[in-house]
């Protein structure tokens, strides 16, 4: 049987990447509206990856003998003021699972959950390859500033990456 309150730090933690892939999807609605088909792209594809997180959290609980649950969901923000403001607040959202699921890695240890902790070493992992990801697109943007052809570069990049991440090698 799985310890409850590590089962329930998991259930609220599939709320937040639950969340998480819907408020990649309001930004990819906003990029796709406002002339960032790459941005878009990347973003969709992130709003996938992000119910894969959930997903593996859920069967996770499961198959220890807890059971999952979904709550409410808040509702994403639908505007933003600009690419870099949509990708900053990416890289904010991302620090803040990333704090979240290093707390979590926390309980299972002062809770002698063993199990569960190694089983988030995966998301451990994960959470350093995403930060570091959308710190680069966000550092990017800033340089390019509001240059048109540098913008439509990165947003080309972005569009390469969400085509080599929806192939499995990123
Ligand atoms: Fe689930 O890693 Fe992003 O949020």
């Amino acid at each position: 049987m799985m310890n409850k309150n590590v089962e329930t730090a998991l259930n609220k933690q599939v709320q937040k990447e639950e969340f998480s892939s819907r408020l990649y999807l309001a930004m990819a609605i906003w990029c796709e509206v406002n002339g960032y088909p790459g941005a878009a792209a990347f973003l969709y594809e992130h709003t996938n990856e992000e119910r894969m997180h959930q997903m593996k959290m859920i069967h996770y609980t499961n198959e220890r003998g807890g059971k999952a649950a979904l709550f409410e969901l808040e509702a994403p923000k639908a505007d933003f003021d600009s690419l870099e403001d949509v990708f900053s607040q990416v890289l904010a959202h991302e620090e803040f699972i990333t704090n979240s699921i290093n707390t979590l890695y926390g309980l299972t240890v002062a809770e002698k959950d063993y199990t569960t902790g190694n089983f988030l070493q995966w998301y451990i992992t994960e959470q350093v390859e995403e930060e570091s990801t959308m710190r680069t697109i966000l550092d990017k943007i800033k340089l390019v500033g509001k240059d048109k052809a540098g913008m439509f570069h990165i947003d080309k990049e972005l569009e390469a990456m969400a085509q080599s991440s929806t192939a499995g090698t990123a």
